[in-house]
């Protein structure tokens, strides 16, 4: 009888485990805001031939990401602007959103509701109404992108590299 009730409390918690991994949360801490033009001339052209603004995400882990469920934004009053469909960002891989005002995803491209104002504002991702990443910034020039050096500091550089390993050139 000791053993039955043994066995009976091993299946119950090894259905508990396997209920609490599925319902695991996804882990966007390891996704940076990397890279963005807020003035896009002709650093980036979409498949329509348009240039508009861009932010690149990296994913810092050694793993396939898939960014379901994270939001970007530009401001912190309405986190949930743009919310990600069923998309993976590879593993040290970025990923670009279009900053179109077009609201669409395609097949290659993610285009979010808002544009980014030259003038200065913010880029923010969040998980659930958590901020998981944010930049503020001041008036952007045209195809000067603002790039993340490391965890704390971004600086202007006139090679935007959307897609790729960010670049500091000023001159
Ligand atoms: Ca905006
Ligand atoms: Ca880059």
């Amino acid at each position: 009888m000791k053993k039955t009730i043994a066995l009976l409390l091993c299946a119950v918690l090894l259905c508990g485990l396997f209920a609490g991994a599925t319902a695991e949360e996804p882990d966007f801490s390891c996704i940076r805001i990397n890279e963005f033009v807020a003035s896009n001339g002709d650093s980036f052209e979409d498949e329509n031939g348009e240039s508009p603004d861009w932010i690149e995400l990296y994913n810092t882990s050694d793993k396939d990401i898939n960014l379901k469920g994270l939001c970007l934004s530009d401001g912190k009053k309405t986190l949930d602007k743009f919310v990600f469909p069923d998309w993976i960002i590879p593993a040290h891989g970025y990923v670009i959103v279009l900053a179109s005002g077009y609201d669409t995803v395609t097949e290659t491209e993610l285009h979010t509701s808002f544009k980014l104002s030259a003038d200065g504002e913010r880029v923010v991702i969040s998980y659930m109404g958590e901020i998981l990443d944010i930049v503020s910034f001041d008036a952007q020039e045209k195809d000067i992108a603002y790039a993340r050096v490391d965890k704390k500091d971004w600086q202007f550089t006139l090679v935007p590299t959307p897609g790729a390993e960010n670049q500091f050139v000023m001159e």
